[in-house]
């Protein structure tokens, strides 16, 4: 079948049934926009920001477990995607980005909005491609979606010369693609499996510490059984939080730099740590040559590379985790590991996540009320910051996909476009933005789009005045010298500011005005006993929601494992902080 390169284009979307893609057009595009006019199977959604679009893409993506599409112009509409790509990079995302470039025949040439595309993406993708011959075309497409979602997912770009997309092309998609040397493992190797077993039966002290491996290969329901099992108990990171419910007896809370004491603790003494799907990331070892000094390592990982790539491994098992879990559910059993799990329970019963439950408005409270209000049956998207980790700290996630979150390049702006994603791919769920006062300013042109879809999203803005996370270090390590985090004043706090977040000029953005400018209903709750209300009210509203809440300024998000300190020298308080840097 003969057709342009465009057509050939929305027609592969629609084999690998994409029914959404985000994206702003530009010149060298138009062709592709054109061959999408009027689509009935491809819903278009444009964004404010390219920006905004990817970032779209991967929460439509994360929420699912779908690939999200991503199209953009060349250029500034290609380079504008690029924290996004890195973003879903990180973090294991799988998108299919594809950017427009100029004619094949003037590359090079600084021709008008050209830019080296593939030369710029290729160190924050998967993979990129740039079509040259328009006989390739399909081929590359079919390649794209292969390797976005296969092995270890994330995002590819495929770079379209403007001359591509209006050449005619006979058109043939292949059903398969072989990739030479890229054939990712799926099945463990038996005898790894067996030696795994046998490891795990003699362990004293064994625990599970798993990542977002879990949720990409949808082995929550197999983790949950060999927990049950077994009885280790689970410590998940960041990335892994829903892969193991909150609520169960087993399961510890975060580990790493904002972790619970428990999960901390329970590392620090460890016999054995078993890690699925997880990459032994620096918010996570704290001082690597320190981290779990007794234990021996398993590690139970899709991607090759990230074995023995920052602790090396004792037994290693290369394939995807539901697979490798399923063959250990069958040679699981009940473990005698009683004393372990006392003395767990203990640093449980001594070191619960707390914050002063007082007359002030604490962030920390509002993220439970959240959950209350909503009866956990939400999907809650962050920006990045404390916002982000009390939201991990005291938002008891209990099912896979329900958090989507920036961890590895941990993005500002993310939060509020990825929320926009997951709703059009959960349109019946709610879902809410937990945002801090600076991120959300880094996307809020998203709000347009939101309003303009009539998406019902519910904006929580943690309003602290500062940059808060950057804040918190100035405040523990840096003698309280607030240089360029508050956001009320010129970044002079707080020379000229006895009481910081007291008697501050008036909130430069008025959130609430913001809101109604675009044309959501904006709420300001400044006391504590509001929060429930408010927070129903917003719920109930079938329209996006920005709620403002005045928070606590100097509130800090604790425990805090100081950069490079082992994972069990968890410090509290700016006395703290003080203590460990004197040492
Ligand atoms: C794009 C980007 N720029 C800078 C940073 C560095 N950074 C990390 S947290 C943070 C402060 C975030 O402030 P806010 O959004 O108000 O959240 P809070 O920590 O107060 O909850 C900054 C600037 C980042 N993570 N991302």
């Amino acid at each position: 079948m003969k057709m342009t390169g465009a057509k050939a284009i929305v027609e592969i979307l629609h084999r690998e049934k994409v029914s959404i893609a985000f994206g702003i057009p530009g010149g060298v595009v138009i062709p592709l926009y054109d061959a999408l006019y009027g689509d009935k199977q491809i819903k278009m959604v444009v964004t404010k920001h390219e920006q905004g679009a990817i970032h779209a893409a991967d929460g439509y993506a994360r929420s699912t477990g779908k690939t999200g599409v991503c199209i953009v112009t060349s250029g500034p509409g290609a380079t504008n995607i690029v924290t996004g790509l890195a973003t879903a990079y990180m973090d294991s995302v799988p998108i299919v980005a594809l950017t427009g470039q100029v004619p094949t025949s003037i590359i090079g040439n600084d021709a008008f909005q050209e830019a080296d595309t593939t030369g710029i993406t290729r160190p924050v993708t998967k993979h990129n491609f740039i079509v040259k011959d328009p006989k390739e075309l399909p081929i590359i497409m079919k390649k794209a979606f292969y390797i976005a979602h296969t092995g270890r997912p994330g995002p590819v770009v495929v770079d379209l010369p403007k001359d591509i997309l209006t050449a005619e092309i006979d058109f043939d998609y292949p059903e398969k693609v072989t990739i030479p040397g890229y054939n990712p493992t799926i099945r463990g190797n038996p005898r790894q499996i067996k030696r795994i077993m046998e490891t795990i039966k003699v362990a004293r002290r064994p625990l599970i510490y798993a990542g977002g491996g879990i949720i990409t290969s949808s082995a929550s329901e197999e983790l949950h059984k060999f927990v049950k099992i077994t009885g280790i108990p689970v410590t998940l990171t960041l990335m892994g939080l829903g892969a193991f419910p909150a609520t169960e007896p087993e399961f510890l809370g975060m580990l790493g730099m904002h972790g619970t004491k428990t999960a901390n603790y329970a590392v620090h003494r460890c016999d054995l740590l078993i890690a699925i799907g997880s990459r032994f990331d620096d918010r996570i070892t704290g001082k690597l040559s320190m981290f779990a000094p007794d234990a021996r390592f398993i590690h139970i990982d899709i991607d090759p590379a990230s074995i023995s790539k920052n602790v090396v491994i004792d037994i290693p098992v290369v394939g995807d985790a539901k697979h490798i879990l399923r063959e250990m559910i069958q040679q699981a059993e009940k473990l005698d590991i009683q004393d372990w799990l006392t003395e767990i329970a203990r640093w449980k019963k001594e070191h619960p996540l707390a914050y002063q439950n007082d007359g002030t408005l604490r962030p920390q409270y509002i993220v439970e009320q959240i959950d209350k209000v909503t009866d956990g049956n939400v999907i809650v998207t962050t920006e990045v910051g404390q916002n982000q980790m009390w939201t991990a700290q005291f938002f008891k996630f209990t099912r896979p996909r329900q958090l989507i979150t920036s961890g590895g390049l941990g993005t500002m702006g993310y939060g509020l476009p990825a929320a926009i994603g997951a709703q059009f791919a959960h349109p019946n769920t709610l879902v809410f933005d937990i945002a801090g006062d600076g991120s959300i300013q880094m996307n809020i042109q998203e709000m347009a789009t939101i309003s303009q879809h009539n998406l019902p999203i519910k904006i929580a803005i943690l309003n602290n005045g500062y940059l808060g996370m950057v804040r918190q270090w100035q405040e523990f390590f840096f003698g309280r010298r607030y240089s360029a985090t508050c956001l009320r004043r010129d970044g002079r706090c707080p020379e000229e500011c006895e009481n910081p977040g007291e008697n501050c000029p008036p909130y430069i953005p008025d959130f609430v005005k913001l809101a109604e400018a675009y044309s959501a209903v904006g709420m300001r709750i400044e006391k504590k006993s509001d929060v429930e209300g408010a927070l129903h009210e917003a719920v109930k509203v079938k329209k996006p929601v920005l709620i403002e809440f005045i928070v606590n300024p100097e509130e800090n998000v604790t425990p805090m494992v100081p950069a490079g300190a082992p994972l069990n020298k968890m410090i509290s308080s700016k006395e703290d902080a003080q203590n460990f840097l004197l040492a």
